[in-house]
């Protein structure tokens, strides 16, 4: 479909460009990174070649100066190839919004470079076994140690845990102040006292390493807290507020990548004489998937279009577009599944490894459950 949403003419040539990459040189290998469930080094050194992996760290920086509808685009193009591959810039995105909204300028001038390039990949540590909804009940501490700081404890589900040469860490500093008593850190891969443990062995975006974290009397300096003590878990909320729209623009990728091959099969696959797109069941099917990813699209690209705005209501639009591309993607892959009928079923077509995909795509990043109470509170404010 024609984008309602007028990307400008950059934003356009830009999205060419990175289809024709992702077509050639990612969507060959997505089945096998499917397979082997193994983070692609390849893809990594191919995003970076071309840019791809700072696009939206600010010029100063070396990055690209991108705003965040381009990010989207970006998104959505390597999603609509592979969801694994998607996860590298995606959460080269995640683990430096902390410190793009905290960092001070020495932090940044020191950090971010080798991020812009593509040389160190960083990953974002929030969740805990547990504290997934309820971030704020974290056990992970930080304490004063010297000039610096002690960290303890664990962090579940870390995207890119293992490749990643450093983390944004949120630990508590004052655990009797609650939310208040978080801070965020950032910690190198390779300080002492860092270790990453379990990888696991998940439904989709298996060629995305998903492992815990863990900190056991990690000395780090003074230097490496990001923003003031107690202002973590803030840092870490308003950094999902810009990112949970990139969430919603990786599944709208996943479901284009999905109803592009069903219309594809729909017009080679005959049964009863006829190809089946030429049947109205089968039509509506794809109609219906087509209607519903352009309404998710518009709504990524909208909530992007706020971020660059810098609009207060960000964090609203943000949790909608990803919780309605998310259902979305969920919804148009199964279907997908469903046109092929049995082909659907198994790895010789990319579409069971897309519904696969997707699915993560309704629980990180705050479960859709979550992106549901941020939309409520919003609208209902303190009862
Ligand atoms: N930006 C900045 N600050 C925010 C914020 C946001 N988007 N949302 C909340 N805050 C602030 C609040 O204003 C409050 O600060 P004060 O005490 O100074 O008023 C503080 O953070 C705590 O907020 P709140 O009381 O709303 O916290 P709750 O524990 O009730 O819940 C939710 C917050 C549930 C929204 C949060 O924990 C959440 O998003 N959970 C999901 C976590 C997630 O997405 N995990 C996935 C990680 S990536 S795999």
């Amino acid at each position: 479909m024609s984008d309602a949403f007028r990307l400008t003419d950059e934003q356009r040539e830009f999205r060419g460009v990175v289809r024709t990459l992702c077509e050639d040189k990612i969507a060959p290998r997505a089945a096998q990174i499917d397979a082997d469930a193994v983070f692609p080094h390849d893809v990594r050194t191919l995003l970076a070649a071309n840019g791809l992996l700072g696009l939206h760290i600010p010029e100063e920086y070396g990055g690209g100066g991108a705003d965040a509808v381009t990010f989207c685009v970006l998104i959505e193009e390597v999603a609509r190839a592979c969801a694994s591959s998607s996860l590298i810039p995606g959460v080269q995105k995640l683990g430096t919004m902390p410190l793009l909204l905290a960092a001070d300028e020495e932090q940044l001038r020191r950090w971010l470079p080798p991020l812009a390039s593509g040389d160190e990949l960083i990953s974002y540590c929030l969740s805990e076994a547990g504290a997934g909804s309820d971030a704020a009940a974290m056990t992970t501490r930080a304490r004063p140690d010297g000039e610096g700081w002690r960290l303890d404890g664990s962090k579940m589900w870390t995207t890119n845990a293992g490749v990643s040469d450093a983390y944004v860490v949120m630990a508590k500093t004052d655990p009797d102040a609650g939310a208040r008593g978080v801070s965020a850190f950032y910690v190198r891969a390779d300080d002492p006292g860092v270790s990453v443990g379990r990888k696991e062995d998940k439904l989709g975006i298996r060629g995305s390493p998903t492992c815990q974290v863990h900190f056991d009397g990690c000395a780090v300096p003074g230097d490496r807290l990001v923003g003031r003590p107690g202002e973590g878990f803030k840092t870490a909320l308003r950094a999902l507020d810009h990112t949970r729209l990139t969430i919603g623009a990786q599944a709208v990728g996943i479901a284009q990548g999905a109803l592009d091959h069903c219309v594809g099969y729909a017009r080679e696959r005959r049964q009863f004489g006829r190809p089946i797109g030429s049947f109205q069941a089968v039509q509506f099917m794809l109609a219906d998937m087509a209607i519903d990813i352009e309404a998710a699209r518009q709504l990524v690209y909208a909530a992007g279009a706020s971020a660059d705005r810098g609009d207060p209501d960000l964090g609203l639009l943000s949790a909608a577009a990803k919780c309605k591309a998310s259902d979305v993607a969920m919804a148009v892959t199964t279907d997908a599944v469903q046109v092929l009928g049995g082909y659907g079923y198994v790895s010789d077509h990319p579409v069971e490894r897309m519904m696969r995909d997707a699915k993560i795509t309704q629980i990180y990043e705050g479960t859709n459950q979550i992106q549901r109470l941020v939309v409520a509170r919003r609208l209902l404010g303190p009862l």
